[in-house]
């Protein structure tokens, strides 16, 4: 299953690996793909969203509302506002 979080805290290298090696924690075969300058993290796994996330939280960055990630027009709310 293909997952996109948007992932705020990442600042560089190592911050890519502490987020990649979370999410294999959850699931080892899962392939990850960070894009820093924007914090978009591409997961392709099995596990679900919320356990991948919850990992991510747990090294100390911010996982965002999926609908921030998914679209672009909005101006980082959260997805809570109408402006997406
Ligand atoms: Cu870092």
């Amino acid at each position: 299953m293909h997952q996109v979080l948007n992932v705020q805290g990442m600042t560089c290298g190592h911050c890519e690996r502490a987020v990649t090696e979370a999410v294999k924690t959850v699931d080892p075969q899962a392939t990850v793909k960070i894009d820093l300058a924007t914090g978009i993290v591409e997961i392709d796994s099995t596990q679900p969203r919320a356990a991948l996330a919850n990992a991510i939280t747990e090294e100390g960055y911010i996982v965002q509302a999926e609908k921030v990630a998914a679209d672009a027009k909005c101006g980082g709310c959260g997805g809570k506002c109408s402006c997406g």
